[in-house]
């Protein structure tokens, strides 16, 4: 069974240099021998939080967690207290993989990336839990998405076979480590294909240039970084694949860097709850604005808003549900919340609106519900922003907004109401007790929220 080796290259594959973060590397010897050396300690244990800051440690932990059959909760490192303390809470996670942090309250395992073991481990079944990923929802705190190794393995083979993805590729990328794009693909995809992953660390346009790498992955917000940085795009042109993902490519986006590296991106979609379902491919035609069409396996639908099939005409516009192999297991403690996300005969209900042509390309043209925002390719709730605002001296009032950004895609904007001396201390506020992007970037004290006559606040005429 693939998805048996969800590691294949790393535990199979021949040694060669396996990752590179910040200029450090491991190779795939090294790498497994310091993961198992993590499995070691943390075997047994029903969830391990992993601190997962952009380092060789990220990878040696998850890596370990994965042999031993844990399920590895990644956490953002600039995670706040009331967003940490959440996640251990709800995930249960019984030690802490990285560097301490006064606010913990489990066991903290250091991770030593030179420390050795040759233990081995039993084949996990296709059926355990891999990750617990945190993302958000439109209203409270962040739900655990409990992701198989089987969800894993379908998308990223999925994704292979889109994009002719090998061992002859070297990937790119400077994305954050707990989410799936950076994580799920930009890591295991690696480790699966045995493609050399080079890490930058922070996703600069010059970091991405100096890389030399033939396959890149970054969110539209770095692609937008990219082109504005003439000599950086221009040294791109010899990759093999520029992949953008996570939120929409800006049309001039996507034609600038057709224009300056002489072939269009590849665009593609996903969700966490979903792993990654739709993509353009490599032989395949790329067309500004569309992320193409299902991978291998995967089904879509779409559903007008009186329930029955919308048509594939490139215009009808539909509620987009995936099925298939690539779907999670259910929020983690919520399975009313689960319920409520899927459809009676078993797909998932993304929340987008999508269309879909007659050759079955699709194109994402948004989100259901305001409340969900994406900045910068992050996933972000209005609800839980505006909890930590109302929980503020002062604040009688808040509604939190995604406004239209020309590098962010949206920029969280806080309307409140009340007696606050200092509005911008509030952005603080929330950067500390959530992460730092999930702050506002404005916050614009006004008399009133808009209402509507059964009192519900108008965000539409916030945006
Ligand atoms: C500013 N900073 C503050 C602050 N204000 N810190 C604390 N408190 C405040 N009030 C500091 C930050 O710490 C940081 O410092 C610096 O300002 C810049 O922070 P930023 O403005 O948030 O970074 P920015 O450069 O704008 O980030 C852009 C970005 C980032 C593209 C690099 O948004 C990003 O990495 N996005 C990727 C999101 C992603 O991977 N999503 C995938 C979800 S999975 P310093 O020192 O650290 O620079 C998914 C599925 C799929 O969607 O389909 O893929
Ligand atoms: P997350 O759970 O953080 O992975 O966010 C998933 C959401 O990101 C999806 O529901 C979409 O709204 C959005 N998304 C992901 N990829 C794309 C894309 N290529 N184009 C448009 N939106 C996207």
């Amino acid at each position: 069974m693939a998805e048996q080796n969800l590691l294949s290259a790393l535990v199979s594959g021949p040694d060669r240099t396996a990752v590179t973060i910040g200029g450090e590397s491991l190779s795939r010897a090294d790498l497994l021998g310091a993961a198992t050396a993590v499995a070691d300690r943390v075997a047994g244990a029903s969830a391990v939080a992993v601190g997962a800051a952009p380092a060789l440690s990220t990878v040696v932990s998850v890596v370990g967690c994965l042999l031993a059959g844990v399920p590895a909760v990644p956490v953002a490192p600039d995670s706040g207290t009331t967003e940490l303390t959440h996640i251990l809470r709800d995930s249960r996670a019984q030690l802490w993989l990285g560097a301490g942090r006064d606010d913990l309250t489990i066991p903290v395992v250091p991770v030593d990336i030179a420390a050795r073991s040759g233990q081995s481990y039993q084949v996990q079944s296709a059926d355990t839990t891999a990750l617990i990923m945190y993302t958000s929802g439109t209203t409270g705190l962040p739900k655990g998405v409990m992701q198989s190794r089987r969800a894993l393995a379908a998308s990223l083979d999925g994704l292979a076979d889109a994009w002719d993805w090998t061992p002859d590729d070297t990937l790119v990328h400077g994305l954050p480590l707990f989410h799936v794009h950076g994580l799920v693909l930009g890591v295991l995809g690696a480790l699966r294909f045995g493609s050399p992953l080079v890490h930058t660390v922070r996703p600069t346009p010059q970091a991405y240039a100096a890389a030399n790498g033939t396959l890149y992955f970054g969110v539209p917000t770095v692609w937008s970084r990219v082109v504005a940085d003439e000599s950086s795009v221009r040294s791109l042109a010899a990759a093999r694949l520029l992949v953008s993902g996570s939120a929409p490519l800006p049309l001039p986006v996507f034609d600038k860097l057709h224009a300056l590296t002489g072939s269009a991106p590849i665009e593609r979609y996903g969700m966490t709850e979903t792993i990654i379902t739709v993509s353009t491919r490599a032989d395949g035609e790329r067309r500004a604005g569309w992320v193409g069409s299902p991978i291998a396996g995967v089904s879509t639908r779409l559903r007008t808003e009186e329930g029955s099939l919308a048509a594939y005409d490139g215009e009808t516009l539909g509620r987009l549900e995936i099925g298939g192999p690539t779907l999670f297991d259910g929020y983690l403690n919520n399975p009313e919340k689960t319920a409520a996300e899927m459809t009676d005969d078993g797909w998932f209900r993304t929340g987008d609106i999508a269309v879909i042509d007659d050759c079955g390309f699709h194109k994402i043209v948004g989100r259901e519900s305001v409340d969900l925002i994406k900045s910068g390719g992050y996933r972000i709730g209005a609800g839980e922003i505006e909890h930590v605002l109302l929980a503020q001296p002062g604040v009688a009032e808040a509604a939190v907004v995604g406004v239209p950004d020309d590098d962010l895609g949206q920029r969280i904007v806080a309307y409140v109401v009340g007696d606050i001396p200092s509005p911008t201390s509030l952005i603080d506020v929330v950067a500390q007790a959530l992460s730092v992007h999930k702050r506002p970037r404005e916050v614009r004290v006004v008399q009133a929220l808009p209402r509507n006559a059964m009192g519900k606040v108008q965000k539409g005429q916030l945006t």
